[in-house]
């Protein structure tokens, strides 16, 4: 038996303007939060020069046509169109985004452009950063300008990408802890801003679509006891539901709100922001995933934590609410990450169930530390393997009556991982550097770059 995916169903690949792009100074390019981020581990590299997807763009995208892609996820760098995060507009970052865009076009590859992928100017963040009303409105600025300068030709727009991650994890994304009261206004501000940028891309790109991009991840209860189901609830609607029903229901989730009425937080609201939340609305919901996450309910003797270290371990710590449990029945890939296909499936169609628009998975992939060998070749059969597992759930899914429309897998090519370095390789294309020595930087097909055409040609998988 095989799965047939829908006939227009649509293959991409992603990847992210910091992790890819180096050329981190270029051509006017301004500094980003991921460029002055304190290092605090210099075994691995940093995003100065990454895959110098910068400078190689035409191979990169000449190699995806060749894959068969018909969408290109990818995001474009604040800095080098504002290198200030607003005011004075750098056309040579206008102009690189100009060529990538008409390249992709050349091969009929439609881009899906992410407006923002962790990496806030530099300039905004010495103002205050998401904490601030001041960078929604350079955000609009921002926002608006891409949609007026490529919304002739890119239909498609993903708006922050996983704005509960960056939050969840600030440290291991952004190097630095937000206090709680600070990181939920920064929650409302990033929330708005996307309001602002559903409203601009309906207003100035003909037949635009738009789309919000959390890293939504069901979360299961570690136990049938009824308080692990609460804890469960709790961090399902922290974790995910505050910021899809911010997002598509323009509301504040009934749950989230008691839980920042006990951290006692107050979201400053500005004078439009309830009309703004209520009047403008996503086309579809882009989802990253990757893991589950099993929480149980704390016990006096966990002891006071007030902080989630790390949204991949199992030691979520949330005090009074959830913590962290290692799931038996799940497998973990070498970066301790869960691996669980079925969970896809389920949060597909809870998603799907929930929010009844059109889905895209815009991340799902495993990271490994890939080998090239002496003639050229990287055997990739787990990730192959990998992959196919969760395109099974996707296809059981859609058979199930969820309606995705496509697939665009992490990633594209090796990139530096947000904080585990070039070593943990995603791509179906292999980047020939290490952590210490770009070398030439030369491009390989992997073992899954064959397996993925071969998918894509006929549309259908074996199950
Ligand atoms: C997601 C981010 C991606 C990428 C991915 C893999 O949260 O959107 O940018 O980083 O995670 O994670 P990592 O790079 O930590 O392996």
């Amino acid at each position: 038996m095989t799965h047939t995916f829908p006939k227009n169903f649509l293959w991409g690949a992603s990847i992210s303007a910091h992790q890819t792009e180096g050329a981190y100074q270029a051509d006017g390019k301004g500094l980003s939060v991921q460029d002055t981020r304190p290092r605090d581990n210099h075994d691995i590299t940093d995003f100065t020069v990454a895959v110098d997807h910068y400078h190689r763009y035409k191979e990169d995208i000449r190699l995806l046509s060749e894959l068969g892609l018909n969408i290109f996820r990818f995001s474009i760098a604040w800095t080098r169109i504002f290198p200030n995060g607003r005011g004075e507009i750098n056309q040579a970052g206008i102009d690189h985004y100009n060529d990538i865009i008409n390249e992709c076009l050349k091969y009929n590859i439609q881009p899906y452009i992410t407006l923002n992928h962790f990496d806030l100017p530099q300039a905004l963040e010495d103002e205050g950063g998401w904490s601030v009303r001041s960078t929604v409105d350079a955000f609009k600025e921002y926002a608006q300008l891409l949609f007026e300068t490529y919304g002739d030709r890119v239909k498609n727009w993903l708006t922050i990408n996983e704005p509960n991650i960056m939050l969840l994890v600030d440290q291991k994304i952004l190097g630095k802890s937000i206090p709680v009261q600070e990181k939920y206004q920064q929650f409302h501000h990033l929330m708005m801003a996307e309001k602002y940028a559903f409203k601009l891309c309906h207003e100035l790109v003909s037949e635009g679509k738009i789309g919000p991009v959390p890293n939504i991840s069901l979360v299961y209860p570690a136990s049938s006891k009824p308080l692990d189901n609460q804890a469960a609830l709790y961090f399902n609607s922290v974790r995910n539901w505050a910021y899809l029903d911010f997002s598509c229901f323009g509301r504040y989730n009934a749950v989230f709100k008691d839980y920042l009425n006990q951290k006692n937080v107050t979201i400053e609201f500005a004078e439009d922001d309830e009309k703004m939340m209520k009047s403008h609305f996503p086309d579809f919901v882009a989802m990253n995933f990757y893991t589950t996450v099993t929480v149980e309910k704390p016990t006096k003797k966990d002891g006071m934590s007030d902080g989630i270290s790390d949204q991949q371990s199992e030691d979520i710590m949330e005090w009074g609410f959830y913590k962290g449990y290692t799931n038996p029945n799940l497998q973990k890939n070498e970066f301790n990450w869960t691996i669980d296909p079925d969970g896809l499936k389920t949060t597909l169609q809870t998603l799907y169930d929930r929010y009844h628009l059109p889905i895209i998975i815009t991340e799902n992939g495993l990271g490994a530390r890939d080998e090239l060998t002496a003639d050229g070749k990287i055997h990739d059969a787990y990730r192959i393997n990998y992959l196919e597992q969760h395109l099974t759930k996707c296809a059981e899914a859609i058979e199930a009556g969820v309606e995705l429309i496509g697939y665009s897998p992490w990633s594209a090519i090796d990139l530096v991982s947000v904080h585990e370095g070039i070593s943990k390789r995603y791509g179906f294309i292999y980047v020939d550097r290490d952590e210490q020595n770009e070398k030439e930087l030369a491009r390989y097909k992997k073992d899954s770059f064959y397996w993925y055409q071969q998918l894509i040609e006929t549309n259908e998988m074996p199950s």
